[in-house]
């Protein structure tokens, strides 16, 4: 065959911003990094509009960024791409599924990408076949931390852009300037907050606000603005700051996806959530406390444990310890102010050591590249500028 690689990708919303944020970001990797001609089918355009603010939900079909898009429901019309990827175990609607079984595997190669884990488990599961009726394989294609998984997304050049952004001493201030927020105060450690719900913030909170050293809080829109408040004894709207002692709090807009990074390279501390944003924070390279998607059955505690030991294998004890601490006390909603001092003073180490964690996850393929390799798809090398990098089914 010689067309591009056509791959149709799957996202149902189920909450938040993760499952459209991982689905969108291997859409445009698989389009501008590997030629692939993408349709993105989502259930929840309003969803998807706050992370793509092009996208309009009241338009059926639609192309932004090389990336078609799709309602949920088109998947009634259409045949089935060379390339199926349900997201999170989506389930298709069965229609679809009768198609791809009519087509076969030879013809249409059907993946469903799991959610990321550090366990050890999933280096066994990655890319076991799970066989269908009508005779074809699903394949399950876990993302991962180590080899034996498959990896991470990362754009081609998002390292690069991170460095060259880092290297310019006004990219702050004018990422800053654009989302109409002031510069933080000289010298004062920059803390970015985009969590889950947690309770028992105030010590944490008054903590700052007490220290000698001066601390900006930029709050992303969610649960934790309501704590915030609580505390404030007064709502904080979008784009406004307030200060209290040596705490300044921002309650940021929610940008565009694009822009995410530059809110985690303008801080010294993130504290993100879920599974993308969780990702980003180790591309950023900087200081991160991972607040994991609480699971009812508590499976999350598991999650958080199996990261922390790979992330902290290498790192020297006192790092270990206070990520450990602080990382355990924001999970398990337990008291802050101890380990957060612990983990400010260990800060100047546990930066170098984020540094060194995601020098090594650059190591490995990023997860576009693996998923179309793991399909036989032959695949540029990271192509010079101007070679054709489309993929091709074989
Ligand atoms: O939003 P999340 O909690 O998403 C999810 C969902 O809960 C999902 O069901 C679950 O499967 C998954 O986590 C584990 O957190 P996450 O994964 O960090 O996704 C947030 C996305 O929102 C990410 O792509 C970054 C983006 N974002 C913006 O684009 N702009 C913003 O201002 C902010 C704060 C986030």
């Amino acid at each position: 065959m010689n067309h591009p690689l056509n791959c149709d990708l799957f996202c149902h919303v189920v909450d938040n911003f993760g499952d459209i944020g991982v689905a969108w970001r291997l859409a445009r990797q698989l389009a501008h990094e590997h030629g692939c001609v993408v349709r993105l089918f989502v259930d929840d355009l309003n969803t998807f509009a706050a992370i793509c603010p092009q996208i309009q939900p009241r338009m059926g079909q639609q192309t932004i960024d090389s990336v078609s898009i799709l309602p949920w429901s088109r998947q009634q019309q259409l045949d089935p791409a060379d390339v199926v990827v349900e997201l999170f175990g989506c389930h298709l609607l069965p229609g679809f599924v009768e198609r791809i079984q009519r087509l076969g595997s030879r013809r249409v190669r059907w993946v469903n990408l799991e959610h990321l884990s550090a366990e050890a488990w999933v280096e066994g599961a990655h890319l076991r076949p799970s066989p269908q009726p009508g005779g074809i394989d699903k394949l399950f294609f876990f993302p991962g931390f180590g080899a034996g998984t498959g990896g991470l997304l990362r754009e081609r050049d998002l390292l690069a852009r991170r460095a060259s952004w880092e290297r310019l001493p006004s990219a702050r201030r004018i990422a800053l300037r654009s989302l109409g927020l002031p510069p933080p105060p000289e010298h004062a450690l920059t803390v970015l907050l985009f969590s889950y719900a947690r309770a028992g913030v105030a010590g944490w909170l008054q903590a700052m606000a007490s220290a000698s050293r001066p601390t900006t809080l930029w709050i992303c829109p969610g649960p934790m603005r309501a704590e915030v408040d609580a505390w404030l004894h007064m709502q904080l709207g979008t784009g406004q700051s307030t200060v209290r002692g040596s705490l300044t709090l921002c309650a940021l807009p929610f940008v565009a996806q694009e822009r995410f990074d530059e809110l985690l390279w303008s801080a010294d501390v993130c504290i993100v959530r879920g599974e993308d944003s969780f990702v980003r924070a180790q591309w950023a390279a900087r200081p991160m406390v991972w607040h994991a998607y609480p699971q009812q059955d508590q499976a999350h505690l598991e999650k958080i444990d199996a990261f922390l030991r790979r992330y902290l294998r290498d790192a020297d004890p006192r790092v270990r310890d206070a990520v450990t601490a602080m990382s355990e006390a924001w999970n398990d909603g337990g008291e802050l102010v101890p380990s957060w001092q612990a983990f400010c003073a260990a800060l100047p180490d546990i930066r170098a050591h984020a540094r060194s964690w995601c020098e090594g996850l650059a190591a490995q393929p990023d997860l576009a590249r693996q998923l179309l390799q793991a399909l036989g798809v032959a695949v540029a090398q990271d192509a010079p500028a101007g070679s054709d990098p489309r993929a091709q089914p074989v």
